[in-house]
This record gives C-alpha cells, structure tokens and sequence, in this order.
C-alpha cells in the first residue's frame, strides 16, 4: 500500500468533501481516502500496481477542482 497527499483547492464546504471521497474511492486500487476541508488535502491510500498520485490528481482535477500531489 501507498499514500498520497494531494493538495485540493475550490473545495468550500462538506459537499465537495463527500463528493470527491465518494468518487475517488470507487477508482480502481483505492483502498481508503480521507478528505480535509480544513487542511485542503486529500489523503488517498491505493495500490501501486493499479495506479498512481498522478492518476488519482488528475481524477480530482477533472471533477473540477485544483489537484497538486504533495507527497
Ligand atoms: Mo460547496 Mo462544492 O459550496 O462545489 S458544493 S464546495
């Protein structure tokens, strides 16, 4: 198991926190996300021979949101 921390912006309320946790974890290879309002991150445990930080930013981008991996 791996672990990303992805830096989101445009999230202002628990909506887009539901939102975004929802569908990320139906992605394949993930296994667990946590989203923060307060901290603005998302912290996404997932299988690296499924996918990948990049991948999963990406997926957080195209919902509509400003996605930067951190770690
Ligand atoms: Mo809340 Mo999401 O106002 O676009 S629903 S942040």
């Amino acid at each position: 198991t791996c672990t990303a921390v992805i830096r989101i912006d445009g999230m202002t309320c628990n909506s887009c926190v539901q939102s975004i946790e929802g569908t990320i974890s139906q992605r394949q290879g993930v296994q667990r996300i946590a989203v923060s309002l307060a901290g603005r991150t998302g912290t996404i445990h997932y299988d690296p021979a499924v996918t990948n930080g990049e991948e999963l930013r990406a997926a957080i981008e195209d919902m509509g949101f400003d996605a930067s991996v951190l770690t």
